[in-house]
């Protein structure tokens, strides 16, 4: 139902002169973007804050179902925008800037990026937050209000370098609100033993615990012109007033603050791993407490909480959700075991993102007990009942030996939040494929019914609307205004794919960004690059397995081919890189130095010219990929097939006209499934083949290396010389790939990654044929919006019912 605020410019003129006025004591004129920046926030704030606390009255009044979402990582990125669309303002605001001559974009520029997650799993989180909003389904975020988001990546001699991302800085964050009257306490370590409550009961005694305070500050998701709000509830941690004296030092302090301090402390200690339990424990707990307390509100029966409450567990980091959920029914409230185990796993639900097993977290029964041992306590009970109960259905021992909570000296969190709840999913079909036959096989010929998969989604929006305006007019032009409303409007584009004007248009918008780009491009690297050629982005976190390096290899062939042939014949190309690596990821910093000595060495050989230009864009984030993503005409998705879980910037590459080359990979699958065979470019391995190499253990890489002449030049040139100063990275590379037998199987599937390359570069050369796949992809995007998703979430795992609108309704 559309319902958007009814505001003239002069309306919204007049209110955002008057906030400047009461808050800035300068003229508008005068004014720095983050001054005007803060004034239209606050001018928002009083926009939604009505249809906030309206949401929430309307949600207790109704005694609504709510789903809350536990994660880690939430990465919004910048918000006003999203804000003002969602309001359906956008338009009203910017012609107000207009008309008050004040430059919007640098407006919204001065919004430092909300980055308190790392990359794909984060920013699905914030996906699903607006998508919630959007549905209008009750939906609420929980996670931690980080002090430095990740961080600033520089490259300088062309290492990565990091630098705090101190976001909220000396201004706030604008969106956000304390609510002092939810803050809870959260206990950590200590002993603890069990006493005699009489009656026959035990309750727990606690000495020596630390007791530390949760406060939360909630940010709103607004809903896309539904009048929805709903609340991201991100927890800071402080010291509450009566143990003060426990902390008589700054230093003190300071180890306190550490839990919401960094997004990811650096856990190669065992004091970055303590900290890292505790931060996933105390947003756990402290969310799960004022779950109940709100719960209780309402005066219903707490046996029954499942059927207004439903908590998400997104990724293992709050798995221990469960066991902390038994916690506080039984000692906190006085419930008898089965029937808190009865409302737990109907209360629990848990998403896998990734198949690694690095990923799949498991903390040393020492260090659990250790900071947690009331609740190590309890998970050693549900293990040992489980292993009762399933011993007493007559279940297969090993199984059952594998899929335990508490094994060899390790606590594993992904079980104790499939056997705490009552639905897993992964993200992608392939991905819950490999889960059922692989990763989680025990668990799935146990509750095979606990499976299910809900393949990702993006906020469609944002990557069109927000950040391709005038691909979005075009579509408009060509197909009308609905898909804005209806994003499955979106395929009447298909009528149009092969209309030469039609093709013209779409053209001429990737043009235009492709220009916006290589104007930031040359003002932040120096580096002139020709909207003439190719645009070949790569753009994700640095991982082995993203084989970025897969694409090096491609673009020391190009170098190498044009070199041998100067005159030869050769579509230009530009290879952009946007890449992040984690702080401790020594290898994937090495492929980064790499890059950017290599785009040295390209960009600068006047033989080369514009032939070929190589680029690493420092710092990608979520507003620099707004920027960069709807100027692509090749979306680099080359993951090695059964390790990429799904990918989301697949999709949003899709959606604003890129063409994909793709291994039979995550979402890539789906995307050819909706595109058709002819509409992306498929290469490599498929998943079958990768886990036959893995059974028969015949790859041999350095046989690859020896026998094929062209891979050998390629391989050579890490440690040649050729590209100079990174004499160490390069044989690193070198032994990666040669002497330990290339895991990635990047040697295998390299000829038919420069075949599928060459074939890129053939069609390009066909404009209609190149914008008729372009436009195909944008035409048939529409499956991947996380509204859909999200609605699949809310019926199949949350069983949530669509809350009634209140009084906000279409007109
Ligand atoms: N993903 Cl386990 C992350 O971004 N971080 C993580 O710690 C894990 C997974 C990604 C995954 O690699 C992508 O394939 C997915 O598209 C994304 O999660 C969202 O599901």
């Amino acid at each position: 139902m559309e319902q958007t605020m009814e505001l003239t410019t002069d309306q919204f003129i007049r209110d955002f002169e008057q906030t400047f006025n009461e808050q800035q004591q300068t003229l508008l004129q005068n004014a720095t973007p983050t001054e005007l920046f803060l004034a239209l926030a606050h001018t928002i704030r009083q926009y939604y804050t009505p249809m906030w606390l309206e949401r929430n009255e309307s949600l207790s009044a109704r005694q609504e179902k709510i789903a809350y979402y536990f994660s880690i990582e939430f990465l919004p990125g910048r918000m006003l925008e999203t804000n003002l669309l969602n309001l359906g303002i956008l338009d009203t605001v910017k012609e107000g800037f207009t008309q008050l001559g004040l430059d919007f974009t640098a407006v919204k520029n001065a919004e430092h990026d909300m980055a308190l997650g790392n990359g794909g799993l984060g920013r699905l989180a914030a996906a699903f937050m607006d998508s919630l909003a959007t549905t209008g389904y009750a939906g609420f975020g929980n996670g931690l209000r980080y002090k430095y988001g990740l961080f600033k990546q520089r490259i300088v001699d062309g290492y990565q370098v990091e630098l705090p991302d101190a976001w909220f800085g000396s201004l706030g964050n604008v969106w956000e609100t304390r609510k002092d009257h939810d803050a809870v306490n959260v206990r950590f370590f200590g002993n603890v033993y069990m006493a005699d409550a009489g009656e026959g009961k035990l309750k727990p005694v606690y000495s020596n615990a630390q007791v530390l305070r949760a406060v939360p500050y909630d940010v709103p998701q607004l809903g896309y012109k539904n009048g929805v709000v709903n609340n991201l509830r991100l927890w800071d941690v402080e010291i509450p007033e009566e143990y003060e004296l426990n902390y008589p030092t700054i230093a003190d302090r300071r180890r306190v603050e550490d839990i919401t301090a960094v997004l990811y402390p650096d856990d190669s200690t065992e004091e970055g791993k303590k900290l890292r339990l505790m931060q996933e424990y105390f947003m756990t707990s402290a969310g799960l407490q004022t779950i109940v307390k709100s719960y209780l509100k309402m005066g219903l029966p707490l046996e029954k909480i499942y059927e207004k409450v439903s908590v998400h567990i997104n990724d293992t980091h709050p798995a221990v959700a469960p066991a902390e959920f038994m916690r506080i029914l039984i000692d906190d409230y006085g419930m008898e075991w089965d029937a808190a185990w009865n409302a737990t796993t109907k209360v629990m639900s848990y998403t896998n993102h990734t198949i690694l097993s690095e990923a799949l977290e498991k903390w040393s029964t020492g260090l659990f007990s250790f900071v947690l041992p009331r609740v190590f306590q309890i998970i050693v009970e549900i293990d040992n009942r489980y292993m009762a109960q399933m011993g007493a259905q007559g279940a297969d021992y090993a199984r059952v030996e594998n899929t335990r909570i508490v094994r060899n000296g390790q606590v594993h969190m992904a079980h104790l939040a499939i056997i705490g709840g009552h639905s897993v999913n992964g993200v992608a079909q392939i991905h819950t494929e490999l889960l059922k036959e692989d990763t989680l096989r025990d668990f799935y010929a146990l509750t095979p019914e606990k499976f299910n998969n809900k393949t990702n989604g993006i906020v469609q929006r944002r990557w069109t609307q927000i950040a391709a305006p005038v691909l979005s007019q075009t579509i408009d032009k060509w197909i009308g205004f609905e898909w804005r409303n209806d994003i499955h409007a979106l395929r009447a584009l298909n009528d149009v794919v092969d209309n030469p004007r039609a093709q013209n248009d779409f053209w001429e918008v990737k043009q235009l960004a492709k220009k916006r780009l290589a104007d930031y491009i040359e003002e932040t690297t120096g580096v002139h690059v020709s909207t003439d050629a190719i645009f070949d982005v790569q753009v994700k976190r640095l991982h082995a397995y993203k084989r970025q390096l897969l694409n090096v290899m491609h673009i020391i062939k190009l170098y190498w081919d044009i070199k041998d042939n100067p005159e030869g014949d050769f579509t230009p190309r530009v290879f952009i890189f946007g890449a992040k690596a984690a702080p401790g990821y020594h290898f994937a910093k090495s492929i980064i130095k790499v890059i950017n000595e290599l785009a040295n060495l390209i960009n600068n050989d006047p033989e080369i010219g514009d032939k070929l230009k190589v680029v690493f864009l420092e710092n990608y984030r979520v507003s620099l990929a707004e920027l960069i993503i709807p100027a692509a005409n090749v979306s680099e998705q080359i993951s090695l097939a059964s390790k990429e879980a799904s990918g989301t910037s697949n999709m949003k590459f899709m959606m604003t006209g890129a063409v994909t080359m793709a291994t039979l990979d995550g979402a890539n699958i789906e995307i050819r499934d909706e595109v058709g065979e002819e509409n992306i470019v498929i290469f490599g391995m498929t998943k079958d083949e990768v886990y036959h190499h893995y059974e028969t253990h015949d790859y041999n890489a350095r046989y690859l290396y020896d026998t094929d002449p062209v891979l050998h030049r390629v391989i050579n040139t890490f440690v040649d010389g050729t590209i100079p100063r990174c004499q160490s990275e390069g044989s690193e590379i070198f032994d990666a790939l040669v002497t330990y037998n290339d895991e990635y199987f990047l040697l295998e599937d390299f000829q038919s990654y420069v075949a599928a390359q060459a074939r890129v570069s053939a069609l390009y050369r066909d404009r209609e044929r190149w914008m008729h796949m372009s436009m195909m992809n944008i035409a048939n995007s529409d499956k991947f919006t996380s509204d859909d998703t999200i609605r699949q979430y809310a019926e199949e795992i949350w069983h949530l019912s669509l809350p009634h609108a209140g009084r906000h309704r279409a007109a």
